[in-house]
């Protein structure tokens, strides 16, 4: 029995170091498995619960894509769409706020975030935006989503809702489970390691962009926020710089925490910036080689984002279709 595997990103801002080791390289790990099937989206309708300039988010979708697929992910493997091209997500998401109480929304974590940082726009989409990712996931029978720690409490709540729908009308969604990395689920900011590495903050010295280029890396990884001790070990309470940089490395290099900690015994904070730095460049270089072939080729990503969204609708459809009779829609 396959299992099937479900995850998106919106196309905003930058694609972070943070995205990249937390999400989509474990998706890329689970399209290895034969086992899986996987679809891979963009989630580009939650994009706009936050204003986008039109002519940037036009090209940031394109990039993104683009990305996604210089990242590993193969149309040939995995279904690679964006979400704005399937209607059945709009149209499921409707019908689960029907199912879904407005004191669960209230309670997430990441709506009370986003309304502080966006006072002036808290529109109904903000808080809407966890039914919509659990219509995203729901309508695939997904069995598991892999995503960085940020998104636990939403898989959650489409837990819920999944449940409540089959509680009133019988077998109608897989109930799914979230998956983490074991390293990288959450990783911090380069200036304040205390927070998020987050596509959203305005400080560029605290987030690696994925398309930096080597010296900018460096740069940034020199600069990194560490603490006034001089012992390399990871301890994320009491040291989360040295704990971050340690994360990245291991993830960078493939080599266990406890490994790198002794290589470094008797050396300095610096060594460990420097060649965290140059493992990110070394991890990065391939990817931006291939998104530079990619982007030259925009019919090319055009083609595979169509046939990806047909083959996404193939299996949203029934499901969406299911529910609606289970409702008591007359189907035509
Ligand atoms: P924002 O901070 O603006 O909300 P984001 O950087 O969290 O954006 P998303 O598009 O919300 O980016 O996240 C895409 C995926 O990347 C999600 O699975 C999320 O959990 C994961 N992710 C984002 N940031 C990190 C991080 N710093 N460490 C690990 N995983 C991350
Ligand atoms: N909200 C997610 C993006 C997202 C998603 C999903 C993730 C939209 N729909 C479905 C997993 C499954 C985020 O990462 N900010």
């Amino acid at each position: 029995m396959s299992k099937v595997i479900y995850s998106a990103i919106q196309p905003s801002g930058i694609m972070t170091l943070g995205n990249y080791i937390g999400a989509v390289d474990n998706w890329q790990q689970m399209q290895a498995n034969e086992d899986n099937k996987c679809i891979f989206a963009l989630a580009d309708l939650h994009t706009i619960t936050v204003r986008q300039d039109p002519k940037k988010f036009h090209e940031n979708a394109m990039s993104f894509y683009a990305l996604l697929m210089a990242m590993g992910l193969d149309p040939k493997k995995s279904i690679l769409y964006f979400q704005s091209h399937v209607q059945e997500h709009a149209y499921l998401s409707w019908l689960l706020n029907c199912y879904t109480y407005v004191g669960e929304m209230n309670r997430m974590t990441q709506f009370k975030d986003k309304s502080a940082k966006h006072s002036d726009n808290i529109n109904m989409g903000l808080m809407d935006y966890p039914v919509l990712m659990a219509a995203d996931i729901l309508l695939y029978r997904t069995d598991e989503v892999p995503v960085g720690i940020d998104q636990m409490q939403h898989i959650e709540i489409a837990r819920d809702i999944a449940e409540r729908v089959n509680g009133i009308y019988g077998d109608i969604f897989t109930v799914p489970k979230g998956v983490l990395k074991k390293v990288g689920a959450k990783i911090m900011s380069l200036q304040d390691p205390t927070q998020k590495m987050s596509k959203s903050d305005p400080n560029p010295k605290a987030v690696i962009s994925v398309l930096d280029d080597d010296s900018v890396i460096m740069k940034k990884f020199k600069s990194a926020v560490t603490d006034s001790e001089t012992i390399i070990k990871y301890d994320a309470e009491n040291k989360p710089g040295v704990s971050n940089l340690l994360t990245i490395l291991s993830v960078c290099e493939n080599k266990p925490i406890d490994v790198l900690e002794k290589e470094f015994e008797g050396l300095m904070y610096g060594h460990l910036k420097i060649r965290t730095g140059e493992a990110v460049c070394e991890m990065l270089r391939p990817m931006k080689e291939r998104y530079n072939q990619l982007m030259n080729d925009k019919g090319y990503l055009l083609q595979c984002a169509k046939e990806g969204a047909e083959k996404a609708r193939e299996i949203a459809r029934p499901v969406l279709d299911k529910f609606r009779q289970a409702i008591g829609y007359v189907l035509i």
